[in-house]
This record gives structure tokens, C-alpha cells and sequence, in this order.
């Protein structure tokens, strides 16, 4: 797969491809100009993070695919999203969404089936790093057949208008932000490079309570994607972690609506829901063979362990880690900034 630097020794062969290497040269300079220009903070995972329009980006990944998605990225009404903050059940969702949509094509019960044998990430691409993977960029994204299915951190005022003011569909899920941290904090200090620093529990705390953590501030993450929703309510399917966690086969079910894909009578009747339901559940996936020893391949500077997607999946971890003041404080900003919006994270779970 080409890199960046090896994306410059590529002879264009036509004057289109010419003038679109030409302006992916323009999109990379701006990057390395970014790169220079932006306000960086310490990183959990990568050395520094830089802000960007607001959000906080991990420099030499989020911020190359968020440059290259605003500049590149050719977007189809058919297109649907899975959009979220990190650590809110991208891994999860994903598989269902795929299980979902490839039903027909794919028998449950075979080996064969990808989502027993690629790992989660490797069933649709993950749009922040595919951007970048290859030269001509677009060109193996331009190849997936309708309707594609796209997972991304990208915060909704950051993508390009032709996503925003299309007919894509965007699948979007949250959680307690109080997990999201503890997730976070065990993610990060699973996966980042050597030379980083580990952040403690309590500086973490600190930077996510600040909006300083990967694709963050949280809270304006969700309300961004919040607030469209309200405005095209067709175009947004909204879920909570902790929801799909207590009823699963409600929630498959309107996911499948959502997709254009229902379930019909007959199905539900044969339990294809609760088929999907247990193929992609916590204890199957992070059981199998490829997701214990596999490894993602997102791009030259992300290669992740199968496995560290994975950890316990449950509802409430928070409350083995976090100090009655940390719970307090972050359910306290969480009631102010979701404050009149409509959102509500409801009580905590005991
Ligand atoms: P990402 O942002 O890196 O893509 P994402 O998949 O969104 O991560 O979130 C990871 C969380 O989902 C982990 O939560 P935890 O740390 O609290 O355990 C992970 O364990 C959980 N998770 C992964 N797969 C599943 C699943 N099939 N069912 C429920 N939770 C899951």
C-alpha cells in the first residue's frame, strides 16, 4: 500500500489524474503548514494532539484524514455514516451494521462469514485513515459498491458539505461520558507509542473534563450531530450505547429500518434477529480467533491489535475507576452543556 512518500515518486498518467495529484500536493502542503500553525496540547496516545475548527486531532492521522475528507472525499446521496465520538461502540456497531446489511449474501452459521475471519474493522472502511491509504485516494473508495458504509471520528462541522447537504445517512452513537473516559484512558495507555508519557487517571480526567481528548470536546461532538439530527431527522438514526446494551434486537431492528434494509415478517420469525444480535455480541467477537491474535491495518502511522478493541463491554465500568468527585463533576458538565438540547443522559447506572 503507498504511503506518502511514495505517493510522490507516482508518474500521473492522464491530465485529470494530473491535476487531482496536483491538488492532493495543495492538501498536503496545507497540512504540513497546519502542522506548524496549529495549538497542540499533550496527546493520551500520540505525543500531541492539535486543535483544529475547534476539535482536538491526533497530528499525523486525524488531522491528514480530516484535511483530505474536507478536500477529497467524493460523497454519494447513498452513502450512510457511522459516526461517534471514540470509545462510544464503533467496534460494536459496526459489525451489526454489516451483519445487517450483508445478510442475504453471507450465511451466520459459516466459517466463511467475514465478520468470523476479517476482524470488525476490516468489513468497511474507516474513512479518517482510508483517505489517505492509496494514490489516487479516491479511486478504491470510488470502486465500493452502493450503498457504502463509511465509520468515522469526524466531528459533523468538520465534514465536507458534500456529506453534510447530500442524502447521506449518518448512524450515530454515544454513551455516558464517564465510560468514554474510562475506555479511553485503558485504550490509550493499551496503544500508544513507546515514547509517549502514559497520562495518569487524574490528568486524563482533567484534559476530557477541558474537551482535550481525541476528537474532542465529547460533549460538542454529540450536540453537533445532535442538533442536525433535529434539523433532518431522516437523515440520523441516534443511539446510546447503554440502550442497545439492554435491548439489542429493538434497537437491530430499527437500525435495519433505518438502512433501507427491514427485517421482514418471515425473518423475524426464523430469529434472524437474535442471529445478528448474538454473532456480533461482546463475548462472540472478542472470543474469536482473529480478533484475539489479528491485527487492523488502518494506515502506516495506525496498526492496532484486534484485541485492544475489546475490553470489558459492559455498562458502568466508570464506577471501578473513577472518585465520587470525578462522577460528580462529569455528570455536572454534561447537565450544563446538553443543558436545554433535549439530550439527556437519564440517571446514572448503580
Ligand atoms: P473506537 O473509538 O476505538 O472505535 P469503540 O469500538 O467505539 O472504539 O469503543 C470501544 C468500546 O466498545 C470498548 O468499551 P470498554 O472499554 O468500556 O470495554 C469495547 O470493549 C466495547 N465493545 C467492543 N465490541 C463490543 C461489542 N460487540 N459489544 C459491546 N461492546 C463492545
Amino acid at each position: 500500500m503507498a504511503t506518502i512518500s511514495s505517493q510522490q515518486t507516482h508518474i500521473p498518467k492522464t491530465n485529470n489524474e494530473k491535476e487531482e495529484r496536483e491538488d492532493y500536493e495543495t492538501t498536503y502542503q496545507k497540512y504540513s503548514e497546519a502542522l506548524q500553525t496549529l495549538p497542540k496540547e499533550r496527546g493520551w496516545m500520540s505525543e500531541h494532539l492539535v486543535q483544529y475548527q475547534g476539535y482536538w486531532l491526533s497530528p499525523k492521522s486525524a488531522l491528514k484524514g480530516v484535511l483530505l475528507v474536507q478536500h477529497h472525499f467524493k460523497a454519494r446521496p447513498t452513502d450512510i455514516f457511522l459516526s461517534a465520538n471514540m470509545k462510544c461502540g464503533t467496534t460494536w456497531l459496526r459489525t451489526l451494521m454489516f451483519a445487517t446489511m450483508n445478510r442475504s449474501r453471507y450465511d451466520f452459521s459459516s466459517q466463511a462469514h467475514p465478520l468470523l475471519n476479517t476482524g470488525p474493522h476490516g468489513c468497511f472502511p474507516f474513512l479518517d485513515a482510508s483517505i489517505y491509504q492509496n494514490y489516487p485516494i479516491n479511486t478504491n473508495l470510488d470502486a465500493l459498491p452502493s450503498p457504502r458504509l463509511f465509520a468515522t471520528h469526524i466531528p459533523y462541522t468538520l465534514l465536507p458539505q458534500s456529506v453534510t447537504s447530500s442524502g447521506c445517512k449518518f448512524v450515530y452513537i454515544w454513551r455516558d461520558p464517564k465510560d468514554v473516559l474510562t475506555s479511553l484512558c485503558h485504550f490509550s495507555e493499551r496503544i500508544k507509542h513507546k515514547e509517549v508519557t502514559s497520562l495518569s487517571l487524574k490528568e486524563a480526567f482533567e484534559m476530557f473534563c477541558e474537551g482535550v481528548s481525541h476528537y474532542g470536546p465529547f460533549w460538542d461532538h454529540v450536540l453537533e450531530y445532535w442538533k442536525a439530527s433535529l434539523e433532518s431527522p431522516e437523515k440520523f438514526l441516534f443511539l446510546r450505547y447503554e440502550d442497545l446494551k439492554k435491548e439489542p434486537s429493538i434497537y437491530l431492528k430499527k437500525l435495519a429500518e433505518f438502512m433501507g434494509q427491514p427485517f421482514s415478517l418471515e425473518e423475524e420469525r426464523y430469529g434472524v434477529v437474535q442471529e445478528i444480535v448474538k454473532l456480533c455480541s461482546f463475548e462472540n467477537l472478542s472470543n474469536l480467533e482473529v480478533n484475539k491474535t489479528g491485527v487492523q491495518w488502518f494506515s502506516n502511522e495506525l496498526v492496532v491489535d484486534n484485541c485492544k478493541f475489546f475490553r470489558k463491554g459492559k455498562v458502568g465500568d466508570w464506577q471501578n475507576h473513577l472518585t465520587d468527585e470525578m462522577k460528580e463533576r462529569l455528570d455536572q458538565i454534561t447537565k450544563q452543556k446538553f443543558n436545554g438540547s433535549g439530550l439527556n443522559f437519564g440517571v446514572s447506572p448503580k
